[in-house]
């Protein structure tokens, strides 16, 4: 894409939500940062994890953020929790208070590829999306991380909502994204774990917002503990949720 003098290159923003994940987050960090193609800003939004998760990024702080350029921020939240509103304060931090043109987000348990960040982006800067997907369910992408069931259980859901909501759409709840400013400025995130995204996505397309996705493998957590539960009990009660999620949305 050409650049004037007048257009700065869009500072990109990634948002990286954590609870206990010291072993994981400095790699994470690392690998969002060497694929740096414009100004990219890493901003963790940590709560308060009893390993010291927010230690190892108050250290990496230290490293990145010389002459005056901040590279790598930490939001610590105290008496807060949650994956959706930690999200959503890092967005709200991203644009309102960073300047944020595209803001990223992720799991951080390096189960998505820090590596397929700039693809998000360019899906956006030079695809002219508003909001990337990374996908498990398109060609070139897969889960490699979750068994039979959950794989099978997942791609019912997504199918429902595919059916119910846009077939353009593969992954409903997919949870690693890349989104302009304009949308997320007035689309927040709503609900919990996996069903924020299907919310987000049914609004955004409903909305008439371009959504495009970018395939990803998803590969199992090496480091700490998932933080949603793995057997058929915990998938059905989060299934649940998720299908009301879409139902609700289908009218959009
Ligand atoms: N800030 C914050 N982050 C959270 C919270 N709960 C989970 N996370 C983060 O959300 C991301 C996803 O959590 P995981 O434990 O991997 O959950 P999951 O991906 O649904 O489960 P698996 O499929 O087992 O990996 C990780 O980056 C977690 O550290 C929370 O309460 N607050
Ligand atoms: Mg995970």
């Amino acid at each position: 894409m050409m650049r004037t003098a007048d257009r700065p290159a869009p500072l990109v923003c990634t948002v990286l939500p954590t609870y206990n994940e010291r072993e994981n987050i400095g790699p994470l960090i690392e690998g969002v940062l060497a694929g740096a193609v414009t100004p990219h800003l890493v901003l963790v939004v940590d709560d308060n994890s009893p390993d010291g998760t927010w230690q190892v990024v108050e250290e990496l702080m230290r490293r990145h953020n010389q002459a005056g350029q901040v590279r790598v921020a930490l939001e610590r939240r105290i008496g807060a929790k949650g994956l959706t509103s930690a999200i959503q304060r890092g967005i709200d931090l991203a644009i309102y208070t960073f300047g944020a043109e595209i803001v990223t987000w992720m799991d951080c348990d390096l189960s998505m590829p820090p590596e397929d960040v700039p693809r998000l982006v360019r899906a956006i800067t030079d695809g002219g999306a508003d909001i990337a997907v990374g996908s498990r369910w398109i060609p070139g992408g897969a889960d490699v991380a979750h068994g039979f069931m959950a794989r099978t259980l997942s791609w019912l859901i997504n199918n429902f909502a595919r059916t119910l909501l846009d077939r353009r759409v593969t992954d409903y709840t997919s949870g690693f994204i890349a989104a302009r400013r304009q949308p997320l400025s007035h689309l927040r995130l709503r609900g919990d774990y996996g069903e924020y995204c299907i919310d987000l996505l049914g609004r955004a397309l409903a909305a008439g917002y371009v959504v495009t996705e970018i395939p990803y493998r998803c590969t199992p957590r090496t480091a700490g503990a998932s933080k949603t539960g793995a057997n058929l009990w915990d998938y059905l009660v989060k299934g649940r949720k998720y299908v009301a999620t879409v139902w609700r949305l289908r009218q959009l």
